[in-house]
């Protein structure tokens, strides 16, 4: 938080869920980071977290397009965390055929066999946990967390993940890993930002 006068701080505090969505400017903004780690204190790698703004729901906000692409008879990213509405494009890097499909009820879509990059990306438009994989090679697999904030972010090979411009204000925060793949449902916990944080969060195989 770099709020240059306590009024300027009370006017960000009242500004609360709208700042989110409306740009106050970068004085008013945090930045959250999170190490993930696992119940040995060991960082944890591909763990998806989003910070959701408690209140009414957001009327839209923009998203960016990602991308899984497929390599070497793999997904890569093997996970992704992305804002509601999100296009993600799946282009086939390999010279075989894949035929990407999910079951999910948060996105159910097929891709039928494919080489090249499908002409149109699949939106993402529901919040929840999707699991995707290959109707021909049955190891291939990927996962998208699906989020109705703009701080989303999956974390580094160090267990980090940093979230930047965060308005003051309440949230929840929305986690998963791919370790729960049994469960897809998100994991969640309230978490309230005054200004910069720095938290740890530990994801272990139990819920
Ligand atoms: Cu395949």
């Amino acid at each position: 938080m770099k709020c240059a006068s306590e009024s300027r701080r009370r006017i960000c505090a009242a500004a609360g869920l709208l700042a989110s969505f409306l740009v106050l400017g970068p004085a008013c903004a945090a930045e959250v980071v999170f190490r993930v780690v696992d119940e040995s204190g060991r960082d944890l790698e591909h763990a998806a977290l989003a910070l959701v703004p408690l209140g009414p729901p957001a009327a839209s906000f923009q998203t960016r397009g990602a991308e899984i692409r497929q390599k070497d008879k793999r997904f890569i990213p093997l996970m992704t965390a992305v804002p509601t509405g999100t296009a993600i494009n799946f282009p086939n890097q390999d010279t075989v055929r894949h035929h990407v499909y999910s079951f999910s009820p948060a996105k159910t879509f097929e891709l039928k066999l494919y080489t090249g990059t499908p002409s149109t990306p699949v939106v993402f438009d529901k919040p929840g946990v999707v699991v995707m994989g290959c109707n021909i090679h049955d190891h291939m697999v990927a996962y998208v967390m699906v989020a109705n904030s703009p701080w989303v972010g999956v974390s580094d090979e160090g267990g980090r993940v940093a979230m930047k411009g965060v308005p003051t204000g309440n949230y929840e925060l929305e986690y998963w890993h791919p370790r729960w793949v049994g469960m897809t449902e998100v994991a969640r916990k309230p978490l309230r930002v005054t200004g910069d944080l720095a938290q740890t969060l530990v994801i272990g195989n139990a819920r």
